[in-house]
């Protein structure tokens, strides 16, 4: 902002680090700082209740629990969470499953569901000192390019005000502010898969020990743990297909006969407590970085969920950008931050990579012409090396468990 003579305005507060955003990638990373004793705010434009109930991710990577772990950060999950290893497919040629602990490099999941997680990071950070504006909306960073980045903020009540950092870091999502005052240089790369799923939590308990992917002529469905009493089911639907267009018994019936429940066994019912439609689409930004803005977690890439890759990449970045930050805050190092972006796009588009070769095995066109028989056959040749070839199934696993 700047007055009549287009001088700037005078901040309204400032700070070290804005961070913009309280999902997972925001308080990590502020956690992080404030452990270093560098000085953050973390900007929300949610309140407390929506971020600890926003229901999304449960599978956590094992690098990432040894990020968490390192940072004093992982005690709520080591104390509710469950250690999970097992992953079953359903096709028209049986059943296999794979234990993932005993091939590759031999990691597991932790089943903990990313609300919870998000409400370990908060606590934690309050507790400790640690501001976060509730109900507070970042409208634009402005420049980003200068030695003081600013943040224009929309308090509840409406009031414009000004934050001033030395670095602004944007973990407020795909739809965030940082995305919005990227220069036009920046390029975004996307991909609409072209599937989309009901995203279902049901209060049943899992049905199997295992996330059980079915790959079915009439599409996909997906069953995962998240507590015992809560178990989130997918199934692929129509796109524009509204979120309540189907009823439980509908929803039910589907899961059951893509699941095959008839030959595997039944699948345990309850209410659905949540549904969301979630269109598989992914983008990467590139570069991560505009002067002393920089992207972490969805707003740096938006990643399908099919292979629960989102909250690990989060975490796995705000570790990086941290780390960065400390080294120049404390030490005068800027390598870190140097490197940040090519160092966090290695690692998502290995991630990307492997999530789009998730998507082709588990799904596949319905019609029946040439192509899409084709394709099917191509899907089944894929499954059938996955359930026979170990060298295949190490390379799985690997993928699979690790960002
Ligand atoms: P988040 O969690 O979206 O947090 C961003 C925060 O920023 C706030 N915000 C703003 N704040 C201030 N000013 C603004 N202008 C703002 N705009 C937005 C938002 O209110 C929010 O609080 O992003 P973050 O931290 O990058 O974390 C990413 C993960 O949440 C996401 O990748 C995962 O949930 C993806 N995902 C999964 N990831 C996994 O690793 N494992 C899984 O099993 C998994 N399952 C899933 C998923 C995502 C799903 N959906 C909803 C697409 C299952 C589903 C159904």
């Amino acid at each position: 902002m700047t007055d009549g003579k287009g001088r700037r305005s005078p901040a309204d507060h400032t700070t070290d680090v804005v961070v913009l955003g309280a999902g997972p990638a925001g308080l990590v990373l502020a956690n992080i700082l404030l452990d270093r004793g560098i000085d953050c705010v973390v900007l929300e434009r949610a309140g407390r209740a929506h971020v600890e109930t926003r229901a999304r991710a449960g599978f956590l990577a094992a690098g990432t629990v040894r990020i968490l772990e390192a940072h004093g950060l992982a005690d709520g999950l080591h104390r509710n969470g469950k250690l999970h290893s097992t992953c079953e497919f359903r096709t028209e040629d049986g059943r296999f499953q794979l234990d993932y602990s005993a091939l590759g490099q031999g990691e597991q999941h932790t089943v903990y569901p990313q609300q919870d997680l998000v409400s370990d990071l908060l606590n934690r950070f309050l507790a400790r000192g640690g501001q976060v504006r509730f109900a507070t909306e970042a409208v634009s960073v402005q420049d980003a390019d200068g030695e003081r980045p600013r943040v224009s903020v929309r308090e509840t009540d409406g009031r414009p005000v000004l934050w001033q950092g030395r670095y602004v870091a944007g973990c407020d999502g795909r739809h965030g502010a940082a995305r919005r005052s990227l220069p036009d240089g920046v390029v975004r790369r996307h991909r609409d898969h072209g599937v989309t799923w009901l995203g279902l939590l049901a209060e049943a308990p899992p049905s199997l020990d295992a996330v059980g992917y079915a790959v079915h002529a009439r599409g996909f469905a997906g069953h995962m743990a998240r507590t015992s009493e809560i178990t989130r089911y997918y199934l692929q639907c129509e796109r524009g297909t509204p979120a309540g267009a189907w009823s439980e018994e509908r929803i039910w019936d589907e899961l059951d006969l893509r699941m095959r429940a008839k030959e595997f066994g039944p699948l345990l019912r309850g209410r659905i407590v949540h549904r969301s439609v979630v269109a598989l689409e992914s983008d990467v930004l590139e570069p991560l970085r505009h002067g002393a803005l920089f992207l972490v977690g969805d707003s740096a890439g938006l990643i399908s969920p099919s292979a629960a890759k989102g909250a690990n990449l989060a975490v796995l970045e705000a570790d990086l950008l941290a780390r960065a930050l400390i080294d120049d805050l404390t030490a005068g190092h800027r390598e870190g931050l140097d490197t940040y972006s090519a160092r966090s796009l290695a690692h998502i588009w290995r991630a990307q990579e492997f999530s789009h070769w998730m998507i082709g095995l588990l799904h596949g066109p319905s019609g029946a012409d040439g192509e899409s028989l084709f394709h099917n056959s191509l899907r089944r040749a894929r499954l059938a090396s996955l359930r026979t070839s170990r060298s295949h199934q190490d390379w799985f696993a690997d993928h699979y468990v690790g960002v």
